[in-house]
Order: structure tokens, then sequence, then C-alpha cells
């Protein structure tokens, strides 16, 4: 059964911080550390922070600012990160509140009613919970039948969450499954690191799925394949997790945050991206210089500049391969869906695209779609 993506959501929160934002208060955080710790700091016990820079980040990263769900306290250089209220058992979680802000846009979209989807897919890099599941508070909240279920792959995410709707549709299990990337990473954000506290931003992704048979939206693409790809590393790592209250572990100690050897997680990841991309395009007898637009993932400029000259042997162009991390920043497995949603529109029947993530586990993930 062939398999359209016939629907793409984008929600933005409403906040915005600049690099200057964010540097400025990073800075005075550091100043006053540096204050207050100035005794272990001379005597040779703890390092002094240094300052952060706007220039910097961008240049390094190619990102100017970054969304945030809850602007309160990331900036506050008493508390250096988002102050989220808890919500009660009895209310919506904050991570389904954005899923189905996404959710209802893809349903648009897609031209489709909740009667329509037989199951649900969260997928990202955390949920702000173990059970029962984000997908199954957005399904009850949106009145789908059938299933719903949470996965997580970190970076890729979002392409391992659509090969999944893919084979449900294709296996003719599912009509249609709506696959939602709910990115509230804010919160696992150390906003007193310099080497990390710019790299993410908040935003829900959210994609629908079903088979070309059923689609009537004005946006179709079949998916042509899927190709998935991992291997263990632990230069991206995060030690949050349930076993902290036993292992005595602070829970908000650096290791329990994002963190990673960014240098080598460059180095490493390029070549494995693109040579992935190139063995899956090659399965189609396609080669990238058949391919018309590239969505890929969001990580660093730089990283998207180097994979498409290795692909291309030339510079891609914006059209061919969008940035979008200039404004959203690296919003983990959404990026590549951030690009697809905001450029898709233009492209001609037959038309032929990679979407692609990579980054941490390492993880890579991809599809090659074409526009009906
Ligand atoms: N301001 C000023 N100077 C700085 C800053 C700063 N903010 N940060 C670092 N520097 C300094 C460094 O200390 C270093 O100084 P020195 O040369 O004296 O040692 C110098 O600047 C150069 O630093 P780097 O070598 O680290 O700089 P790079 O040019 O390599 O850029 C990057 C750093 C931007 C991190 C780059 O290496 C990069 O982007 N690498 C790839 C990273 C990547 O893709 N990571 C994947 C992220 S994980 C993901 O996508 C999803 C994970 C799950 C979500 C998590 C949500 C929280």
């Amino acid at each position: 059964e062939n398999v359209v993506i016939s629907g793409v959501g984008l929600w933005t929160p409403q906040h915005v911080i600049t690099n200057e934002e964010l540097v400025a208060s990073y800075n005075a955080y550091a100043d006053k550390y540096n204050e207050e710790n100035a005794a272990d700091i001379e005597a040779g016990t703890l390092t002094a922070k240094p300052h952060s820079s706007a220039e910097f980040i961008e240049k390094a990263s190619g990102i100017k600012q970054r969304y945030i769900y809850c602007k309160e306290g990331a900036l506050d250089v008493n508390r250096m990160r988002p102050d989220i209220a808890e919500r009660g058992d009895d209310e919506l979680s904050q991570q389904a509140e954005i899923a189905l802000e996404a959710a209802k846009k893809a349903l648009a979209a897609a031209n489709k009613s909740p009667e329509d989807i037989d199951a649900v897919i969260v997928s990202c890099a955390y949920t702000q919970r173990s059970y029962p599941a984000i997908a199954i508070e957005v399904q009850n909240q949106l009145g789908i039948k059938g299933f719903g279920f949470d996965m997580l792959v970190a970076c890729s995410a979002a392409t391992f969450g659509m090969h999944r709707a893919w084979e449900m549709v294709a296996s003719g299990n599912a009509r249609a499954v709506l696959v939602i990337n709910p990115e509230l990473v804010s919160p696992q954000v150390n906003y007193t690191d310099r080497d990390s506290h710019f790299i993410f931003g908040d935003v829900a992704t959210a994609t629908v799925l079903e088979s070309a048979e059923t689609a009537t939206s004005a946006h179709q693409f079949e998916i042509l394949s899927t190709k998935a790809v991992t291997q263990f590393s632990n230069n991206i790592r995060s030690n949050f997790g349930y076993m902290s209250r036993a292992t005595d572990a602070d829970p908000y100690g650096e290791d329990k945050l994002f963190h990673q050897a960014g240098r080598k997680v460059f180095k490493e990841v390029c070549p494995m991206a693109a040579s992935h991309i190139e063995d899956h395009l090659t399965k189609h007898d396609l080669k990238p210089e058949n391919v018309r637009r590239w969505w890929l993932h969001q990580a660093n400029i730089n990283m998207n500049l180097l994979i498409a000259k290795r692909l291309l042997g030339r510079d891609a162009t914006a059209d061919e391969a969008p940035i979008v991390l200039d404004r959203y920043a690296n919003t983990a497995s959404a990026g590549s869906v951030i690009a697809f949603a905001l450029h898709h529109q233009d492209l001609s029947a037959g038309d032929v695209g990679v979407l692609c993530s990579f980054g941490a586990g390492y993880s890579i993930g991809s599809l090659v779609i074409k526009k009906r």
C-alpha cells in the first residue's frame, strides 16, 4: 500500500530569547558565581566561569534566537531554569498541551478529523512522565479511537516515529497515524554552561501519515522508503532518569542535563549522515543532484553545509536545503520537520525530497519522499 505524508503542523511558542538576552543573563550569572567562589577559584580548587558571546554563538552554530515555552526563570541569575508550575493529575500536562496545538494543525492540513485516525505516536527526546503515555492523553483529548504510545529516540525521534507510522499504514494495520513531536526541551538545558546554553529551543511538530487511497489534502508526499541506523555513543548524553532516587544521585547534577562533546559529534556524525543519505538514495537509483529539497536535521548550520557539500560536491542553496535553526535553534528531533512544514508547498508533482535527522544515540533516520 502506498503511504503519504498528507499533513504537517507546526506550533511555535510565543516567547523568544535572543542570543544577546541569553548571553547577558549567563554572563551576569558567571560574574556572580566567580565572585561568590573567589577564594576557591584563587586556590585553584574551582574553575572560574568564562564569559559567553553572541558572536561566538552565531558563528559556531548559526543560531540567532530560540523559542521557549516558559521564559520566566530561565534568564534569572538566581534560578537559571524555566519556572513552570506543576499541574495536577486532573489537568492537561504541558507536553500534551503543546502536542495538541501541533496535532490540530496537522489534522487540518491533512483534511482529516479524529475519526479518521487509528493511532497516535508521541515521539520526542523527553517525556514529562513515564505513564500514562502523553500519546494516550492526546488521543483522549482529541477523541481518537484505537491506540497511542510514546517513544524516545532523541534527535531521531520524529523520523523514527514516522517510520513506525509508515509501517502501520503500509501493513494495513492503521488507516491513518498521527505522529507528534512535542519538544519541550528547555527544562533539560543547562543555562549555566556556556558550551551548551545556547543550543536548544522549544517547539512542537506533527504529521499525518495515511494511505494514498484515502488522502485528499492539497500537499501530499509519497514515502518511497525509510532508512534508519543507530550506533552507540556517549558523546551526547543525559543521565536524567528514574533511577536517581535509588542511587541517591543528585537529581540536579550537571550530568543529569544535556551535555556533549560537540567537536567529536560534529566529526563523527557528518560523514555518517552523508553516507547514510547517499546509500538511501542509491536504493531508488537516485543521485543527490536528483533531490529537489533537503529537509535536514537542524543542530548546527556548519554541519548542514558540510553534509550538503559532501553529497552535492558544491554548496547547497537555501532553496535546496533550507535552514530554520537561525530562528528556532536546535529543537531536538523536530528540526527537519519544521524545515518540511515551512518549505514544502512550492514543490511540483514528481519532485523528490529527503527528510533526515542525525544526532544523539547516535541515531540517523531518513525518508525519501515524492510530491504527488
Ligand atoms: N561563548 C564563547 N566562547 C565559547 C562558547 C560560548 N558560548 N562556548 C564555547 N566557547 C569556546 C570554547 O570553550 C572553545 O575555547 P578554546 O578554544 O579556548 O577551548 C572555543 O570557544 C571553541 O569551542 P568549540 O571547539 O566547542 O566550538 P565549535 O566550533 O566546535 O562549536 C558546537 C561548538 C556549536 C557545539 C559545535 O561543536 C557543534 O554544533 N557540534 C555538533 C553538535 C551537535 O549536533 N550536537 C547534537 C546535539 S543533540 C541533539 O540534537 C538532540 C539531543 C536531545 C535534546 C536535548 C535537549 C536539551
